[in-house]
């Protein structure tokens, strides 16, 4: 791995589940989307405007807009799994995440209204997924870069995708230590 993708990827990529998740790996896995919002909230609430400035690798996103990120995309997340419910396998539409980010709300918006808003999202997502049934999570979704995934792919790749940018922050903090 490049210097810059060890910066870019301080956990290592996401690596694609091959098989259906066991139940313990799913319990554990929705466990930590239920802690995400308080593990950010923990980290950049002590933070000063000049931290929330600052890029977690040279040219990378401001923890600022890492946080409004992480909430962009989990209300992806949140509703492409709802879509993969109530639909035969739809396709699912990505978005430009490095122009979501340099968008308005991301300059103007305080973090904690991106911490409210995760806490309120994760409480709605964690509700579903608890009362999802176990065949549930073999209902798939097409998406346009990584074909066809299963909701626990999709479960994996979300656990993955807090913990990612978390340790982002992390990373962002210890240089400007
Ligand atoms: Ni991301």
């Amino acid at each position: 791995m490049s210097e810059v993708d060890k910066l870019r990827y301080p956990l290592g990529t996401f690596q694609r589940p091959t098989a259906p998740l066991d139940a313990a790996t799913r319990t554990a896995f929705v466990k930590t989307i239920e802690d995400t919002p308080a593990t950010f909230r923990a980290l950049v609430a002590p933070l000063s405007d000049a931290q929330l400035d600052t890029p977690y690798r040279p040219g990378g996103w401001t923890v600022r807009q890492v946080v409004h990120h992480v909430a962009d995309s989990h209300m992806n997340a949140f509703i492409r799994i709802k879509l993969a419910l109530t639909e035969d396998a739809p396709t699912i539409k990505t978005y430009e995440e490095q122009l979501w980010a340099e968008l308005p709300d991301v300059k103007r918006t305080p973090v904690d209204v991106s911490l409210r808003l995760l806490e309120a999202l994760h409480e709605r997502w964690i509700a579903l997924l608890r009362g999802m049934a176990e065949s549930d999570f073999q209902k798939v979704l097409v998406h346009p870069d990584l074909g066809r995934m299963t909701i626990d792919e999709v479960l994996a790749l979300y656990e993955w995708h807090g913990r990612h940018h978390a340790a982002h922050i992390q990373q962002a903090l210890s240089v400007a230590a």
